[in-house]
């Protein structure tokens, strides 16, 4: 997978050189490059930024620098997609992601979509003629006014081939860097969960790690994948590891006592009840095929 992040803070991105993030790029299962805003100013003070149109607090980020970085991201992403014969870019597996060929073409600049940002599911752009269909990116805009992240969500964008991330700061983005980004390239807004961050940068380490971690090679161990919190509805049940006293605490008898089957039923059962005591709004959700007998008994 290819991810290119924008940022006028780029060391705030560091820590994805580190831990499995950091070695999956140096293996290759993650092409990740981290570009700086600034660098796509022409004035001497390298500004992004201006006052609001119509007035109010704070300040709000330049459109041309966004546009020529979002060009140059498409750009360099082409010349390397190329550069692999069209490869990574353009699996069989990803193919049902593909921007969506059979509708029309992304409106022209003259007839502005109605919300370039409101592309849920993903606005249908058009790839020009004889061209991949992942010649673009998937563009997510991290913001408290995007669509919840979720499990599911993560598991969508593991299938992309490409992501971009353009993080805001201060007010936000100036609105015509989505239209201009959406005649090219699909637009999504995320955001983490109902509270304020000061910028997109916290969000997409959130992001791209749950995303990356997804990625087949990434995890060695992909079983740690299947029975977690959110993969299948429930939150995951209590562990526990060595002495089997401590402290006069003692490690729940079951799991000392080699019943594979004993074991199992006791954590559904504990995933049942914490999912109930934390988490009420997800018993909700859970589809009752996937409940059995003994689980309505807790
Ligand atoms: Cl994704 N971005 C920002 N800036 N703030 C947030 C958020 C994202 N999610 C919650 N708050």
């Amino acid at each position: 997978m290819r991810i290119d992040v924008v940022s006028i803070f780029p060391e705030y991105l560091t820590p994805l050189e580190l831990s499995l993030i950091g070695k999956a790029r140096r293996t290759g299962l993650l092409d990740l490059t981290v570009h700086d805003l600034r660098e796509f100013t022409h004035d001497r003070h390298r500004t992004v930024d201006d006052a609001p149109a119509g007035g109010g607090a704070g300040m709000v980020m330049k459109p041309e620098p966004w546009a020529e970085a979002l060009d140059h991201i498409v750009a360099e992403g082409r010349r390397a997609g190329a550069q692999t014969g069209a490869g990574e870019l353009d699996s069989p597996q990803t193919s049902s992601v593909a921007l969506n060929q059979t509708q029309p073409a992304a409106p022209a600049a003259d007839a502005l979509p109605g919300d370039p940002t409101e592309t849920q599911p993903p606005a249908a752009v058009t790839a020009p003629e004889g061209e991949s269909p992942h010649a673009f990116p998937l563009l997510l805009v991290p913001s408290p006014s995007g669509r919840p992240f979720t499990q599911a969500m993560a598991r969508e964008l593991a299938a992309e081939p490409w992501l971009a991330f353009a993080c805001g700061r201060y007010e936000g983005i100036d609105e015509r860097v989505y239209e201009h980004a959406s005649s090219q390239m699909r637009v999504q807004p995320v955001s983490l969960g109902d509270y304020v961050l000061n910028g997109g940068e916290v969000a997409v380490l959130a992001i791209v790690e749950a995303v990356a971690r997804l990625i087949p090679g990434v995890i060695g161990n992909a079983e740690s994948l299947v029975e977690e919190s959110h993969e299948d509805g429930l939150l995951e049940y209590p562990v526990y590891t060595k002495p089997a006293s401590w402290q006069g605490r003692d490690v729940p008898p079951v799991l000392m006592s080699g019943h594979h089957a004993q074991i199992e039923r006791w954590r559904r059962d504990e995933r049942l009840r914490r999912t109930a005591r934390r988490r009420p709004d997800l018993i909700g959700l859970l589809d009752p095929a996937d409940l059995d007998k003994k689980d309505r008994a807790v």
